[in-house]
């Protein structure tokens, strides 16, 4: 399944703990794909633990590359997060250069794919992490969203809410000026009305937290993305 079409992505870190039985209706769920990924103590153990249990289901499953060594075969993608407001280089090309230093030989590119991301939310692990510069104006986001396009031409601009949920206005001022590269949204989606607000705007939605919070309303973010999508 192409991820073009994805509208509902759940985002499972392989850090934290999860039941088999709530991994059971995350995966019987009808979102479209999981992804795995997360800022901290993401280690290759506990991404092969959490890779074996999804291999029961059918649904793709989606490695976000964090650390090079995290990198095993198997995934239908590979998701390769570039963090354009990252104030250190390393974070928007050094850590890819260096991957493709050691594998570029055997990397099969048609898995690979790049995400432009923009973190908004100054309080997140990943904002730390990456030195993003999230103190931005409407102008400054959108200018990422072209560059993302026009510039850079990535298939996905990724609006990182991680943890808060975002500025819909500002999501949609973004969508409104891009054609061809996908905008994910994710932050803070914790029940139907949140998806929903998110899937009117956004092409796809990434729901993360939640998961481990509330399986419940977790699980109620699905149906509430289709119909608002469709
Ligand atoms: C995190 O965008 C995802 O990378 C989802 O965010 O955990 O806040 O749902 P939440």
């Amino acid at each position: 399944m192409d991820f073009k079409t994805w509208q509902h992505v759940f985002k499972l870190d392989p850090a934290k703990q999860i039941t088999d039985e709530h991994l059971d209706r995350i995966c019987k769920s009808r979102t479209d794909a999981i992804l795995i990924g997360g800022s901290d103590h993401v280690t290759l153990e506990n991404i092969l633990h959490l890779t074996e249990r999804l291999h029961q289901y059918t649904l793709p499953v989606v490695l976000e590359v964090s650390i090079i060594d995290s990198v095993i075969p198997g995934f239908d993608y590979y998701f390769i997060p570039t963090v354009l407001n990252s104030d250190n280089p390393q974070w928007i090309k050094g850590l890819h250069h260096e991957a493709i230093r050691e594998y570029g030989e055997i990397l099969d590119w048609d898995e690979l794919v790049p995400e432009g991301y923009c973190i908004l939310n100054a309080e997140c692990k990943a904002a730390k992490l990456t030195q993003a510069q999230t103190n931005l104006t409407t102008e400054d986001v959108i200018a990422y969203a072209r560059l993302a396009e026009h510039f850079f031409r990535l298939p996905i601009f990724y609006l990182e809410y991680s943890g808060m949920f975002g500025d819909m206005e500002l999501v949609k001022k973004v969508k409104n000026v891009l054609t061809e590269t996908r905008l994910f949204y994710g932050g803070g989606i914790d029940s139907a009305t949140t998806a929903k607000k998110a899937a009117a705007i956004a092409d796809t939605v990434v729901v993360g937290n939640v998961i481990y919070e509330n399986i419940e309303k977790a699980i109620e973010t699905v149906q509430a993305v289709a119909e608002t999508a469709d």
